[in-house]
Protein backbone atom coordinates (compact mmCIF):
# COMPACT_ATOMS: atom_id res chain seq x y z
CA UNK A 1 0.00 0.00 0.00
CA UNK A 2 1.30 3.36 -0.75
CA UNK A 3 2.95 4.80 2.24
CA UNK A 4 0.61 8.59 2.21
CA UNK A 5 -2.62 6.16 1.74
CA UNK A 6 -1.59 4.43 4.64
CA UNK A 7 -0.69 6.84 6.67
CA UNK A 8 -4.39 8.40 6.10
CA UNK A 9 -5.45 5.47 6.40
CA UNK A 10 -4.01 4.55 10.29
CA UNK A 11 -5.24 8.53 11.18
CA UNK A 12 -8.58 7.19 10.08
CA UNK A 13 -8.93 4.67 11.91
CA UNK A 14 -7.41 6.10 14.98
CA UNK A 15 -9.57 8.71 15.08
CA UNK A 16 -12.58 6.59 14.79
CA UNK A 17 -11.28 4.15 17.76
CA UNK A 18 -11.30 7.82 19.29
CA UNK A 19 -14.42 8.83 18.41
CA UNK A 20 -15.77 5.21 19.91
CA UNK A 21 -14.48 5.15 23.16
CA UNK A 22 -15.12 9.27 23.73
CA UNK A 23 -19.28 8.09 22.54
CA UNK A 24 -18.96 5.35 24.82
CA UNK A 25 -17.34 6.85 27.92
CA UNK A 26 -20.00 9.85 27.43
CA UNK A 27 -23.15 7.01 27.99
CA UNK A 28 -21.21 5.64 30.83
CA UNK A 29 -21.09 8.58 32.64
CA UNK A 30 -23.30 11.57 31.41
CA UNK A 31 -26.24 9.02 30.44
CA UNK A 32 -29.19 9.41 33.01
CA UNK A 33 -28.92 6.12 35.45
CA UNK A 34 -31.63 4.44 38.01
CA UNK A 35 -31.77 6.46 41.09
CA UNK A 36 -32.63 9.33 42.84
CA UNK A 37 -35.32 11.89 41.00
CA UNK A 38 -33.56 14.53 43.24
CA UNK A 39 -31.37 14.19 46.23
CA UNK A 40 -33.37 13.44 49.43
CA UNK A 41 -36.67 12.39 46.39
CA UNK A 42 -36.47 8.60 49.29
CA UNK A 43 -36.49 11.08 52.53
CA UNK A 44 -33.71 9.49 54.09
CA UNK A 45 -31.97 12.76 54.81
CA UNK A 46 -34.39 12.99 57.92
CA UNK A 47 -35.88 16.32 56.29
CA UNK A 48 -38.53 17.67 54.31
CA UNK A 49 -35.55 19.07 52.08
CA UNK A 50 -36.17 19.26 48.28
CA UNK A 51 -39.84 19.22 49.52
CA UNK A 52 -42.55 21.76 49.88
CA UNK A 53 -44.55 21.55 52.84
CA UNK A 54 -48.31 22.94 52.43
CA UNK A 55 -51.01 22.77 55.63
CA UNK A 56 -50.83 20.47 58.40
CA UNK A 57 -50.57 17.13 57.19
CA UNK A 58 -47.02 16.91 56.21
CA UNK A 59 -45.73 19.00 59.40
CA UNK A 60 -44.18 16.01 61.41
CA UNK A 61 -42.71 14.25 58.29
CA UNK A 62 -40.96 12.13 57.47
CA UNK A 63 -41.48 9.53 59.70
CA UNK A 64 -38.45 7.43 61.51
CA UNK A 65 -38.89 3.84 61.23
CA UNK A 66 -41.75 1.38 61.12
CA UNK A 67 -43.80 3.30 63.87
CA UNK A 68 -46.86 1.36 63.09
CA UNK A 69 -45.31 -1.70 64.54
CA UNK A 70 -45.89 -0.65 68.05
CA UNK A 71 -49.61 -0.66 67.38
CA UNK A 72 -49.61 -3.93 66.15
CA UNK A 73 -49.99 -2.60 62.13
CA UNK A 74 -46.18 -3.26 61.03
CA UNK A 75 -45.05 -1.98 57.10
CA UNK A 76 -42.00 -4.37 57.76
CA UNK A 77 -39.94 -4.18 54.66
CA UNK A 78 -42.02 -1.94 52.68
CA UNK A 79 -40.52 0.84 53.88
CA UNK A 80 -37.08 2.23 52.16
CA UNK A 81 -34.60 2.78 53.94
CA UNK A 82 -35.05 4.91 57.42
CA UNK A 83 -37.50 7.65 56.95
CA UNK A 84 -41.14 7.68 54.69
CA UNK A 85 -44.18 9.77 54.61
CA UNK A 86 -46.94 8.71 56.88
CA UNK A 87 -49.76 11.45 57.90
CA UNK A 88 -51.30 9.55 60.50
CA UNK A 89 -47.62 9.02 62.19
CA UNK A 90 -46.06 12.02 64.48
CA UNK A 91 -42.23 10.28 65.00
CA UNK A 92 -40.29 12.76 62.39
CA UNK A 93 -36.81 11.34 64.90
CA UNK A 94 -35.47 9.54 67.94
CA UNK A 95 -36.62 11.78 70.32
CA UNK A 96 -40.54 11.01 70.12
CA UNK A 97 -42.14 7.80 71.27
CA UNK A 98 -41.87 5.00 68.86
CA UNK A 99 -45.78 4.66 67.78
CA UNK A 100 -47.37 8.04 68.27
CA UNK A 101 -49.61 9.40 65.68
CA UNK A 102 -51.04 13.09 64.90
CA UNK A 103 -54.43 11.16 63.87
CA UNK A 104 -56.25 11.46 59.93
CA UNK A 105 -57.49 15.14 61.37
CA UNK A 106 -54.65 17.38 59.06
CA UNK A 107 -54.77 18.12 55.86
CA UNK A 108 -52.20 19.44 53.79
CA UNK A 109 -49.57 18.97 50.25
CA UNK A 110 -46.19 18.10 49.84
CA UNK A 111 -44.66 18.78 46.73
CA UNK A 112 -41.14 18.45 45.59
CA UNK A 113 -38.56 20.73 43.88
CA UNK A 114 -38.91 20.80 39.87
CA UNK A 115 -36.76 18.05 37.93
CA UNK A 116 -36.08 17.31 34.72
CA UNK A 117 -37.75 13.58 33.57
CA UNK A 118 -34.94 11.27 31.90
CA UNK A 119 -36.02 8.13 32.33
CA UNK A 120 -38.59 6.49 30.82
CA UNK A 121 -40.16 5.03 34.34
CA UNK A 122 -40.05 6.49 37.89
CA UNK A 123 -41.36 4.27 41.15
CA UNK A 124 -42.45 4.55 44.08
CA UNK A 125 -44.38 3.03 47.08
CA UNK A 126 -47.73 4.17 48.36
CA UNK A 127 -50.26 3.29 50.71
CA UNK A 128 -53.35 4.81 52.35
CA UNK A 129 -56.50 5.06 54.97
CA UNK A 130 -59.33 3.08 53.49
CA UNK A 131 -61.96 4.89 51.15
CA UNK A 132 -60.42 8.28 51.05
CA UNK A 133 -59.88 9.41 47.44
CA UNK A 134 -58.89 12.96 48.22
CA UNK A 135 -55.40 11.35 49.34
CA UNK A 136 -53.00 10.68 46.39
CA UNK A 137 -49.17 10.86 44.73
CA UNK A 138 -49.59 12.91 41.80
CA UNK A 139 -46.46 13.52 38.97
CA UNK A 140 -47.63 17.43 37.67
CA UNK A 141 -45.88 18.62 34.32
CA UNK A 142 -46.42 21.98 33.89
CA UNK A 143 -48.55 22.63 36.94
CA UNK A 144 -50.96 19.94 35.77
CA UNK A 145 -51.71 16.38 37.02
CA UNK A 146 -50.69 13.81 34.72
CA UNK A 147 -50.66 10.61 37.00
CA UNK A 148 -51.93 10.41 39.50
CA UNK A 149 -52.19 6.91 42.18
CA UNK A 150 -54.98 6.80 44.84
CA UNK A 151 -53.56 4.11 46.89
CA UNK A 152 -57.03 3.85 48.90
CA UNK A 153 -58.99 3.16 45.76
CA UNK A 154 -60.20 -0.01 46.82
CA UNK A 155 -63.04 0.39 50.15
CA UNK A 156 -60.40 -1.31 52.40
CA UNK A 157 -57.39 0.95 51.50
CA UNK A 158 -53.98 -0.12 51.34
CA UNK A 159 -52.12 0.69 54.35
CA UNK A 160 -48.86 -0.86 53.53
CA UNK A 161 -46.66 0.58 51.32
CA UNK A 162 -47.37 -0.87 47.90
CA UNK A 163 -44.63 -0.36 44.62
CA UNK A 164 -45.90 1.34 41.93
CA UNK A 165 -44.72 2.31 38.99
CA UNK A 166 -44.96 4.90 36.19
CA UNK A 167 -44.67 5.08 32.52
CA UNK A 168 -42.98 8.95 31.60
CA UNK A 169 -41.91 7.93 28.59
CA UNK A 170 -44.48 10.65 26.99
CA UNK A 171 -42.84 13.53 29.85
CA UNK A 172 -39.53 12.58 28.85
CA UNK A 173 -37.23 15.89 29.18
CA UNK A 174 -40.02 18.09 30.41
CA UNK A 175 -40.21 19.42 34.07
CA UNK A 176 -42.21 17.95 36.49
CA UNK A 177 -42.57 17.86 40.18
CA UNK A 178 -44.11 14.99 42.83
CA UNK A 179 -46.95 15.99 44.81
CA UNK A 180 -48.32 14.06 47.50
CA UNK A 181 -51.89 15.08 48.93
CA UNK A 182 -53.83 14.38 52.10
CA UNK A 183 -57.09 16.25 51.57
CA UNK A 184 -58.88 14.10 53.83
CA UNK A 185 -59.78 14.25 57.47
CA UNK A 186 -62.05 11.47 57.58
CA UNK A 187 -61.23 7.70 58.83
CA UNK A 188 -58.97 6.41 56.89
CA UNK A 189 -57.59 10.09 55.62
CA UNK A 190 -53.95 9.14 55.22
CA UNK A 191 -51.62 8.54 52.97
CA UNK A 192 -48.01 7.10 53.03
CA UNK A 193 -45.16 7.07 50.40
CA UNK A 194 -41.63 6.22 49.98
CA UNK A 195 -38.89 6.06 47.51
CA UNK A 196 -39.04 8.06 44.56
CA UNK A 197 -36.86 6.65 42.07
CA UNK A 198 -35.89 6.02 38.16
CA UNK A 199 -35.93 2.79 37.42
CA1 LIG B 1 -37.22 6.21 52.49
Amino acid sequence: MDKGILGIFLRFTAVLAASTVLAIATYFFLAPKPGLLFPNSDFELGTLENWRNEGAAFMNQPTLGDNAAPRHKPLGKTIQGSYWIGTFENRPSGDVEAGATQGDAPQGRLTSIPFTITRAVIAFSAGAGGGTPQTSVNLLVDERAVLTESPAASPEGQEALRPVRWNTTEWLGKKARIQIKDESSGPGGHINADGFRYE
